[in-house]
């Protein structure tokens, strides 16, 4: 018979398709509305294995929404801005911008082909000045709300990129991109004020619990870092021309209840602090040290395996509340911007701090007693629970809880400390030295300052820098183009410099899935009632790379934007599905080992239906997918089995299915209900199962069985066609038009399952004497009780069981329970 021709289909209903614009969302409330949401990609080369999963998918998804009769919103768009183009870009000698819409251009005829059912009407590019626009008005909107700001800090560095990084983005103490060890910098940079928004991040979690994934959950949890604690006050006794001043100094400790274990107390070595306590006599020491810290990385520095090292300030600090005079030393294990920067030591109860102390030689004195050695000779320190000695007030006390609330209360009473919160979250480093990215809205006028680049001015736009050397140097290309940075100030009309930094293009990625919701829209970002109508996004589709930066920046975004008025909602991504990676010969596919797959190689063998659906049986959608052991040639010839029923087929387009074959019937019915259940649960590859279980049970029912003219394989044909719509969109098409309908199968609705189609042909019924199962029996669900009863009764186990009994009472459920009473 004929053969089904793959590419042939593929280029046969595109331009139907196209014609036909099938997924625009009507959006006038007729029905439900869903978004569709699935993380935009960076351009940087043409689509790979890694897309065509999450787009298989996500598309899944998004036309089971429309074929369920939703009124879905599934846009896309590129975030094209950022370090991957333009590093590509100067490798290539060209201009990110030509690289960049290239690459976009490539992307999107590659995602045309594999049929993802977007909106392309709603396309966007964040490197667009339309677009970023208003990122800079954004920005100009939190810096009003005291949300941007810019201050002097030493900040990731990494010397390959030639760039700042934010925290987000070093990775084991390396760049994230390119795998450089970070060093510190003093810069003075940009930052969004996320830390003020650290406890609704963790609150608003709470929302999100079953919908997203725990562990993106629990990540989010440990980056924001909540620890509940005390604020304490020591009074340090200066040195030298100080001599006789005192200075008072804050510790953050998570354990006030060991404040009388404290023996020592330990600041940052590259903190200020540091430097303006430390005693003369001990200044050079100190010195040489603080330049050796600031070459090591945070991981580094914290690290317990990491031998201690540090140098006594030469001055004493006194214990608010036992008035002990203990030394105080500065050393790298103390991080300068976490908590105050400053701790209390209590080695005896803190591995890091006797470690120190052994090295340095400092008294260890326990003050909870668990049970355990000593740790001042075990070397082992205790954290748990036990009785407190050598501890005044609290002696003899043994409940944590109550330990930590005394000495909070009395630390309060006295005025020497408070009980706090502390989040290990940090601001969002926001400014990049680097060329293709969003210009920062700023003028530097010496008479008045940071300016605000008035709205009306907006975009600033990029300046051309066509044949310039875009080469990372340490300072950011824009300084080159001396026309665009020279400009007048906008408040004094004096001469002023535009900010020559660009923005990290997390921040154009924060709320693209806003602008999508109105595109094109020329007065601003996005227009509040539209977005209403489709946030939160009901499905958010991406990779768990994301979980910690894009995701954390769009939720505090989002927050940000609700306190601004712009939105009516906190949290962005009402669900969100996390795929797994596909992956070759059980490793992640790289150049180095060779085992890279290619996309295009694999569509031109197989087809555009046979990948997209490989891709979904593979497994549940959150495991990973080793190509290795897939089977797109099994795929393709499933795909050609499901197309061959098509032709089959000989009664007409239209025929009454009732009357059809009754078991084939009931096989078509239960497999639409299940599937139903199934997509609501993101089984997808269960779904293509049942599919496939469908299409044998269709053939044999056409070749051995009812035959090709029995309505009820019409009804099974077009139901297998309508169910690949969501996998295999070009097989679906073809088999729905050799049916002899019009186009689109994805547009024509979920198929109505006959709930009379659903009983099971038989059901198993118990039978029990004096509440004993002794016999069970198949029966059909619509047994009469007086059927059910002489069928029990004449079952042999059953009579065997009231040998020798009379039966006194007859209990029956039909069709599923017989109780005999018998003695
Ligand atoms: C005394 C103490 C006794 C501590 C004890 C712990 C156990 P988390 O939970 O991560 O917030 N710490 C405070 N600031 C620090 C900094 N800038 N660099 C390094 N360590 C710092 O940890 C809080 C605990 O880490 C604080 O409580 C402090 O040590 C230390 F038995 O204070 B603790
Ligand atoms: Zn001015």
């Amino acid at each position: 018979g004929a053969t089904y021709d793959v590419v042939g289909v593929q280029d046969k209903w595109r331009p139907v398709w196209e014609r036909l614009d099938p997924f625009r969302p009507a959006d006038d409330g007729s029905k439900e509305r869903r978004y569709a949401l699935t993380m935009f990609p960076y351009p940087s080369g043409d689509l790979h294995m890694g897309h065509a999963e999450v787009m298989a998918l996500h598309d899944v998804l998004a036309r089971y929404w429309w074929q369920k009769g939703y009124d879905v919103l599934n846009p896309i768009g590129w975030d094209s801005f950022g370090l991957p183009a333009e590093n590509a870009a100067i490798r290539r000698d060209e201009h990110p911008a030509t690289y960049t819409y290239a690459n976009i251009e490539t992307q999107a005829e590659s995602f045309r082909r594999y049929a993802v059912s977007f909106d392309w009407s709603r396309r966007l590019h964040t490197s667009d000045p339309e677009y970023y626009r208003w990122t800079q008005w954004l920005f100009l909107r939190f810096r009003e709300k005291g949300l941007a700001y810019r201050k002097m800090s030493p900040v990731n560095w990494c010397p390959v990129d030639q760039t700042v990084l934010a925290n987000e983005q070093v990775v084991q103490g390396m760049c994230e991109r390119c795998g450089a060890e970070v060093t510190k910098r003093e810069l003075s940079q940009w930052y969004f004020k996320i830390t003020d928004y650290a406890q609704r991040l963790l609150d608003d979690m709470d929302d999100l619990e079953g919908t997203w994934p725990d562990r993106v959950l629990a990540m989010q949890r440990n980056w924001i870092g909540r620890s509940e604690g005390a604020h304490v006050d020591f009074d340090i006794e200066l040195a030298g021309d100080q001599a006789g001043e005192k200075r008072t100094v804050t510790v953050f400790t998570t354990r006030p209840d060991t404040l009388y274990g404290a023996t020592f107390m330990v600041v940052a070595a590259d903190a200020k602090l540091a430097e303006e306590v430390c005693a003369p006599e001990q200044r050079a020491a100190f010195t040489a040290y603080r330049d050796e810290v600031r070459k090591a990385s945070d991981i580094d520095r914290l690290s317990t395996e990491r031998p201690k090292t540090g140098v006594d300030l030469g001055v004493t600090a006194v214990n608010p509340v036992s008035g002990e005079r203990i030394p105080v030393w500065a050393s790298d294990y103390v991080l300068a911007d976490y908590g105050t920067g400053a701790i209390m030591a209590v080695p005896a109860h803190d591995q890091r701090d006797l470690d120190f102390a052994r090295e340095m030689g400092l008294p260890v004195r326990r003050v909870i007693d668990t049970g355990e050695d000593n740790p001042e000779t075990s070397g082992v320190a205790t954290s748990g629970d036990g009785t407190y000695v050598s501890s005044g007030p609290l002696d003899g006390l043994t409940d944590k809880a109550t330990g930590i609330a005394r000495i909070i209360e009395q630390l309060e009473a006295d005025g020497r400390g408070t009980g706090t919160v502390n989040y290990r979250l940090r601001d969002w480093l926001l400014s990049r030295q680097r060329f293709w990215g969003c210009p920062i809205p700023i003028v530097h006028c010496e008479k008045c300052g940071e300016v605000d680049v008035p709205d009306d001015q907006l975009p600033i736009e990029l300046p051309d820098l066509r044949g310039a050397d875009l080469k990372p140097k340490g300072t950011s290309p824009l300084a080159a183009a001396t026309d665009w940075v020279e400009t007048t100030c906008p408040s004094c009309g004096g001469e002023a410099r535009r900010d020559t930094d660009t923005m990290d293009t997390f921040v154009d990625s924060s709320w693209y899935f806003l602008r999508y919701c109105s595109p094109g829209k020329t007065d601003g970002p996005f227009d509040r009632e539209e977005v209403g109508r489709w946030m939160p996004a009901a499905q958010y589709v991406g990779g768990v790379e994301h979980a910690i930066l894009h995701l954390l920046y769009s939720r505090f975004f989002t927050k940000v934007l609700h306190d601004l008025g712009l939105v009516d909602f906190v949290e962005p991504f009402a669900a969100l599905l996390n795929q797994g990676q596909v992956i070759n010969q059980g490793k992640a596919m790289s150049k180095s080992l060779g085992n890279g797959v290619d996309l295009g190689q694999q569509i031109d063998a197989y087809g555009v239906d046979a990948v997209r659906l490989t891709m979904v049986f593979a497994g549940p959608p959150e495991d990973d997918i080793d190509w290795a052991d897939m089977s797109p040639q099994g795929s393709l010839k499933f795909l050609q089995r499901a197309w061959r029923l098509s032709g089959d087929v000989t009664s007409e387009p239209g025929t009454d299915p009732a009357g059809g074959d009754v078991a084939l019937r009931k096989a078509t019915h239960k497999t639409v209900a299940e599937a139903d259940q199934l997509l609501e649960n993101h089984r997808f590859n269960v779904v293509v199962a049942r599919i496939m279980e469908l299409v044998n049970v269709t053939r044999k029912a056409i070749d051995s069985g009812c035959g090709p003219a029995d309505p009820a394989v019409r009804e099974a044909v077009e139901t297998v066609a309508i169910l690949l719509s969501l996998v295999a969109p070009y097989t679906a098409e073809e088999m729905w038009e050799r049916l002899g309908h019009e186009p689109t199968v994805a547009r024509v609705g979920w198929p109505t399952v006959d709930p009379d189609l659903l009983t099971d042909d038989t059901v198993t019924a118990i039978v029990q004497i004096q509440g004993k199962v002794k016999a069970r029996l198949e029966v059909s669900p619509d047994i009469t009780e007086d059927e059910l009863e002489q069928l029990a009764l004449a079952d042999p186990a059953v009579v065997a069981a009231l040998e020798g009994k009379q039966v006194r009472k007859v209990i029956v459920r039909a069709p599923k329970l017989v109780n005999v009473v018998a003695g």
